[in-house]
Protein backbone atom coordinates (compact mmCIF):
# COMPACT_ATOMS: atom_id res chain seq x y z
CA UNK A 1 0.00 0.00 0.00
CA UNK A 2 2.58 2.18 -0.59
CA UNK A 3 3.39 3.79 -4.20
CA UNK A 4 6.99 4.34 -5.87
CA UNK A 5 6.62 6.38 -8.73
CA UNK A 6 9.08 9.22 -9.50
CA UNK A 7 7.67 12.35 -8.84
CA UNK A 8 4.95 11.19 -6.28
CA UNK A 9 5.15 12.41 -3.02
CA UNK A 10 1.97 11.77 -0.84
CA UNK A 11 1.57 13.54 2.49
CA UNK A 12 -0.91 11.52 4.89
CA UNK A 13 -3.19 13.56 7.09
CA UNK A 14 -1.89 16.26 5.72
CA UNK A 15 -4.67 18.58 7.02
CA UNK A 16 -5.83 18.26 10.47
CA UNK A 17 -9.61 17.37 11.06
CA UNK A 18 -11.11 21.07 11.96
CA UNK A 19 -8.33 21.71 9.06
CA UNK A 20 -10.58 19.46 6.62
CA UNK A 21 -13.73 21.41 8.18
CA UNK A 22 -12.91 24.53 7.21
CA UNK A 23 -12.12 23.45 3.87
CA UNK A 24 -15.70 22.07 3.73
CA UNK A 25 -17.66 25.69 4.21
CA UNK A 26 -15.16 27.12 1.94
CA UNK A 27 -16.17 24.55 -0.57
CA UNK A 28 -19.71 24.91 0.12
CA UNK A 29 -19.31 28.71 -0.56
CA UNK A 30 -17.59 27.96 -3.92
CA UNK A 31 -20.42 24.94 -4.81
CA UNK A 32 -22.79 27.54 -3.99
CA UNK A 33 -21.20 30.05 -6.60
CA UNK A 34 -20.64 27.23 -9.14
CA UNK A 35 -22.93 24.57 -8.73
CA UNK A 36 -21.28 21.09 -9.48
CA UNK A 37 -22.17 19.91 -13.11
CA UNK A 38 -22.63 16.50 -14.60
CA UNK A 39 -19.77 16.79 -17.10
CA UNK A 40 -20.30 14.58 -20.40
CA UNK A 41 -17.36 13.19 -22.33
CA UNK A 42 -16.93 14.65 -26.14
CA UNK A 43 -18.41 11.11 -27.50
CA UNK A 44 -21.79 12.25 -24.90
CA UNK A 45 -21.20 9.77 -21.97
CA UNK A 46 -22.61 11.26 -18.86
CA UNK A 47 -19.53 10.95 -16.70
CA UNK A 48 -20.18 9.33 -12.76
CA UNK A 49 -17.70 12.34 -10.99
CA UNK A 50 -19.93 15.76 -10.81
CA UNK A 51 -17.32 18.44 -11.24
CA UNK A 52 -16.80 22.55 -11.04
CA UNK A 53 -14.06 24.42 -10.13
CA UNK A 54 -12.53 27.80 -8.91
CA UNK A 55 -10.07 30.05 -9.85
CA UNK A 56 -8.64 31.75 -13.33
CA UNK A 57 -9.93 28.66 -15.26
CA UNK A 58 -11.92 25.47 -14.73
CA UNK A 59 -11.65 22.55 -16.80
CA UNK A 60 -14.91 21.95 -18.41
CA UNK A 61 -16.01 18.66 -21.33
CA UNK A 62 -19.05 18.57 -23.15
CA UNK A 63 -19.61 17.80 -26.87
CA UNK A 64 -17.77 20.46 -27.97
CA UNK A 65 -14.40 18.70 -26.57
CA UNK A 66 -11.89 19.18 -23.28
CA UNK A 67 -10.38 22.24 -22.51
CA UNK A 68 -10.14 25.25 -19.81
CA UNK A 69 -12.76 27.79 -19.63
CA UNK A 70 -13.35 31.13 -17.77
CA UNK A 71 -16.54 30.94 -16.82
CA UNK A 72 -19.00 28.18 -15.52
CA UNK A 73 -20.98 26.42 -17.98
CA UNK A 74 -23.75 28.48 -16.60
CA UNK A 75 -22.14 31.98 -17.87
CA UNK A 76 -20.60 32.83 -14.81
CA UNK A 77 -16.87 33.68 -13.44
CA UNK A 78 -15.56 30.67 -11.32
CA UNK A 79 -15.05 31.63 -7.62
CA UNK A 80 -11.44 32.68 -6.05
CA UNK A 81 -9.78 29.79 -5.29
CA UNK A 82 -9.56 30.25 -1.08
CA UNK A 83 -6.36 31.27 0.66
CA UNK A 84 -6.67 27.85 2.68
CA UNK A 85 -6.19 25.58 -0.55
CA UNK A 86 -3.47 28.16 -1.78
CA UNK A 87 -2.06 27.88 1.25
CA UNK A 88 -1.44 24.09 0.97
CA UNK A 89 0.50 24.53 -3.28
CA UNK A 90 2.63 27.30 -1.77
CA UNK A 91 3.77 24.81 1.35
CA UNK A 92 4.20 21.64 -0.33
CA UNK A 93 4.12 22.66 -4.76
CA UNK A 94 7.48 25.38 -3.89
CA UNK A 95 7.07 26.94 -7.43
CA UNK A 96 7.34 30.60 -8.60
CA UNK A 97 3.65 30.23 -10.20
CA UNK A 98 0.43 30.56 -7.80
CA UNK A 99 -2.24 27.48 -9.71
CA UNK A 100 -5.12 29.00 -11.92
CA UNK A 101 -7.75 26.05 -11.70
CA UNK A 102 -8.95 24.39 -8.36
CA UNK A 103 -11.03 21.65 -10.24
CA UNK A 104 -13.34 20.12 -8.31
CA UNK A 105 -14.23 16.54 -8.25
CA UNK A 106 -16.95 14.91 -6.25
CA UNK A 107 -17.42 10.87 -5.86
CA UNK A 108 -20.82 9.96 -5.04
CA UNK A 109 -21.79 6.00 -4.31
CA UNK A 110 -20.09 4.33 -7.39
CA UNK A 111 -18.48 7.04 -9.05
CA UNK A 112 -15.03 6.42 -10.66
CA UNK A 113 -12.72 8.43 -12.73
CA UNK A 114 -11.00 5.93 -15.72
CA UNK A 115 -7.64 5.89 -16.47
CA UNK A 116 -6.07 9.13 -17.94
CA UNK A 117 -3.45 11.53 -18.08
CA UNK A 118 -3.63 15.06 -17.59
CA UNK A 119 -2.65 16.55 -20.57
CA UNK A 120 -5.06 20.02 -21.36
CA UNK A 121 -2.62 22.36 -19.96
CA UNK A 122 0.09 24.99 -21.62
CA UNK A 123 2.80 23.12 -19.71
CA UNK A 124 3.48 19.96 -17.61
CA UNK A 125 6.73 21.31 -16.13
CA UNK A 126 4.69 22.62 -13.11
CA UNK A 127 3.67 20.16 -10.23
CA UNK A 128 -0.64 19.28 -9.91
CA UNK A 129 -1.06 19.26 -6.18
CA UNK A 130 -4.35 17.33 -5.50
CA UNK A 131 -6.40 17.37 -1.54
CA UNK A 132 -9.00 14.68 -0.79
CA UNK A 133 -11.79 14.99 1.37
CA UNK A 134 -14.35 12.84 2.99
CA UNK A 135 -15.08 9.23 1.81
CA UNK A 136 -11.49 7.03 0.92
CA UNK A 137 -11.34 6.41 -2.71
CA UNK A 138 -8.80 4.30 -4.35
CA UNK A 139 -6.19 5.46 -6.44
CA UNK A 140 -4.07 3.77 -9.39
CA UNK A 141 -1.58 5.04 -10.97
CA UNK A 142 0.31 4.17 -13.95
CA UNK A 143 3.20 5.20 -15.93
CA UNK A 144 4.01 7.23 -19.25
CA UNK A 145 2.05 4.76 -20.97
CA UNK A 146 -1.04 3.29 -21.60
CA UNK A 147 -1.95 0.20 -20.30
CA UNK A 148 1.52 -0.19 -18.56
CA UNK A 149 2.05 -1.57 -15.35
CA UNK A 150 0.08 0.26 -12.24
CA UNK A 151 0.27 0.69 -8.35
CA UNK A 152 -2.85 1.52 -5.98
CA UNK A 153 -3.20 3.56 -3.25
CA UNK A 154 -6.32 4.43 -0.32
CA UNK A 155 -6.52 8.37 -0.99
CA UNK A 156 -7.76 9.21 2.57
CA UNK A 157 -9.64 12.88 3.84
CA UNK A 158 -6.81 15.09 4.50
CA UNK A 159 -4.08 13.56 2.45
CA UNK A 160 -2.18 15.57 -0.15
CA UNK A 161 -0.52 14.25 -2.88
CA UNK A 162 1.95 16.61 -5.27
CA UNK A 163 2.44 15.23 -8.41
CA UNK A 164 6.15 16.44 -10.28
CA UNK A 165 8.06 15.49 -12.68
CA UNK A 166 7.79 11.95 -14.18
CA UNK A 167 4.37 11.52 -12.45
CA UNK A 168 3.38 14.44 -13.90
CA UNK A 169 2.62 12.68 -17.40
CA UNK A 170 1.34 9.36 -14.62
CA UNK A 171 -1.74 7.53 -16.16
CA UNK A 172 -4.20 7.81 -13.18
CA UNK A 173 -7.50 7.13 -11.96
CA UNK A 174 -9.45 6.34 -9.12
CA UNK A 175 -11.58 2.72 -9.22
CA UNK A 176 -13.68 3.46 -6.33
CA UNK A 177 -14.79 4.80 -3.39
CA UNK A 178 -15.62 3.79 0.25
CA UNK A 179 -19.00 5.18 0.61
CA UNK A 180 -19.76 5.84 3.94
CA UNK A 181 -15.99 5.41 5.33
CA UNK A 182 -15.87 9.18 6.88
CA UNK A 183 -18.50 11.63 8.16
CA UNK A 184 -16.62 14.99 6.93
CA UNK A 185 -19.79 15.01 4.52
CA UNK A 186 -22.92 14.14 6.56
CA UNK A 187 -24.55 12.57 3.44
CA UNK A 188 -21.21 10.85 2.37
CA UNK A 189 -18.68 11.11 -1.01
CA UNK A 190 -15.67 11.91 -2.00
CA UNK A 191 -14.22 15.26 -2.74
CA UNK A 192 -10.67 16.05 -4.51
CA UNK A 193 -9.65 19.35 -5.38
CA UNK A 194 -7.00 19.21 -7.92
CA UNK A 195 -4.85 22.26 -8.13
CA UNK A 196 -2.54 22.80 -11.55
CA UNK A 197 -1.21 26.13 -13.52
CA UNK A 198 -2.67 26.09 -16.51
CA UNK A 199 -1.66 28.23 -19.26
C1 LIG B 1 -1.16 12.11 -11.28
N1 LIG B 1 -8.42 13.53 -10.13
O1 LIG B 1 -8.95 15.65 -11.72
S1 LIG B 1 -6.25 13.38 -7.88
C2 LIG B 1 -8.18 14.80 -12.17
O2 LIG B 1 -9.05 11.95 -7.13
C3 LIG B 1 -7.89 13.59 -11.36
O3 LIG B 1 -10.30 13.19 -8.36
C4 LIG B 1 -8.31 12.37 -9.30
O4 LIG B 1 -7.21 12.74 -11.81
C5 LIG B 1 -9.27 12.53 -8.17
O5 LIG B 1 -7.60 14.90 -13.25
C6 LIG B 1 -6.94 12.11 -8.85
C7 LIG B 1 -4.57 12.95 -7.95
C8 LIG B 1 -3.93 13.32 -9.25
C9 LIG B 1 -4.26 14.46 -9.94
C10 LIG B 1 -3.56 14.82 -11.06
C11 LIG B 1 -2.51 14.05 -11.51
C12 LIG B 1 -2.92 12.53 -9.71
C13 LIG B 1 -2.20 12.89 -10.84
C14 LIG B 1 -1.74 14.42 -12.63
C15 LIG B 1 -0.69 13.64 -13.02
C16 LIG B 1 -0.41 12.47 -12.37
FE1 LIG C 1 -6.21 13.51 -13.59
Amino acid sequence: SHLTVAGFDIYKSYLDVPAQETMVAALREMVRQAPFVVPVTPRGKPMSVRMTAAGAFGWITDRQGYRYAPEHPQGTPWPAIPQQVLDVWDALAGVARRPECCLINYYGEGARLGMHQDKDEVSYDWPVVSISLGDAGLFRMGGPERGGKTQSIWLQSGDVVVMGGAARLAHHGVDRIRFGSSTLFPKGGRVNLTLRVVT
